[in-house]
């Protein structure tokens, strides 16, 4: 019982406000970098896309989709850590 309260309350922790913070942080990486990048149009539309939807999540309150989101963004313009 202990562990599955653990787990809820991780889960709860993940999902909810702890990212809240991040998304804004990885928005600005994905703005920086769209203004610099050499990637192709396709690819920074594509980007931008994910960044645009990645926003919208987080002002929903979906922090964790939205950083899901931001990541995919992050990794087609090369900037994933
Ligand atoms: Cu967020």
């Amino acid at each position: 019982m202990k562990k599955l309260l653990t787990a809820l309350a991780l889960t709860a922790f993940l999902s909810g406000t702890a990212f809240a913070h991040e998304c804004p942080t990885h928005i600005k990486k994905i703005d920086d970098a769209l203004a610099t990048s050499t990637a192709s149009e396709e690819v920074k539309a594509q980007a931008k896309a994910l960044r645009d939807e990645g926003e919208k999540l987080h002002n929903e309150g979906g922090h964790a989709e939205s950083l899901a989101k931001l990541a995919e963004a992050e990794a087609l313009l090369g900037i994933a850590q």
